[in-house]
């Protein structure tokens, strides 16, 4: 299988498809300059041929991995680490990864292309949407919905019952307490909306 991506965000993958055995064959970017990482090899986007190979994007901005999941011709796959706690019912789709120490709870569904990133906690009855990235220590309480390519910032804390809308970033260590709208840019304790994003 494929990386695509190959920066800081693809060691922790590549260190995830080594503890599941996975056959890494090579990784690709569009940097030219990059020619290794990890001891792997890295080809371009202009020289390779994606079609039908096995494949993780590994690129932390939720905006690029969406326009590449739909642009790229890859079977993408899943990248859980083996120290990660999943209860059974919780559902994964294609091209998300799942780094060590996360916990997700009974009956959270997980979409395409999610990062859900070191010792994140997802709680239970939580929808997460496609291109979200939860990140590292991150705490979504029971019943929490984000929706497509939120960005929610390391150590953030989400209450239960919150609606969260797409494409919003959640800041550092912000503590959520209401929903927040579509594109909206939250800090602080509790949270406050300081701006929009262009989505
Ligand atoms: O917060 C944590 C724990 N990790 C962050 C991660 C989720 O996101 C990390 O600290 C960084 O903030 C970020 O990691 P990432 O994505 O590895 O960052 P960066 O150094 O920006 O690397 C992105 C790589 O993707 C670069 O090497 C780009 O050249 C490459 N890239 C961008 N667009 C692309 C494309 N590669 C290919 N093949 N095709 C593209 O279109």
């Amino acid at each position: 299988m494929i990386l695509i991506g190959a920066s800081g965000h693809a060691k922790v993958i590549l260190d995830i498809l080594e503890r599941n055995n996975r056959d890494i064959k090579c990784l690709v970017d569009a940097n030219p300059n990059i020619k290794q990482l990890c001891g792997y090899k890295v080809e371009h986007d202009a020289d390779f041929d994606f079609t039908k190979k096995q494949a993780i994007l590994s690129i932390g901005s939720n905006s690029i991995r969406k326009k590449l999941a739909e642009e790229l011709p890859c079977d993408f796959v899943i990248g859980i680490h083996p120290q990660s706690v999943l209860d059974s019912t919780v559902s994964v789709k294609e091209g998300t990864v799942i780094m060590a120490g996360v916990v997700i709870n009974r009956d959270t569904q997980v979409g395409k292309h999610v990062i859900v990133n070191t010792s994140a906690s997802i709680d239970h009855d939580c929808i997460v949407n496609d291109f979200v990235h939860i990140s590292p220590n991150a705490t979504l309480c029971g019943t929490v919905h984000i929706a497509e390519g939120t960005h929610i910032g390391a150590g953030a804390v989400v209450s239960p019952n919150i609606k969260i809308g797409k494409w919003a970033i959640i800041g550092a260590g912000a503590v959520v307490i209401r929903d927040i709208p579509d594109f909206a840019v939250v800090v602080g304790n509790p949270g406050k909306i300081i701006k929009y994003t262009n989505g």
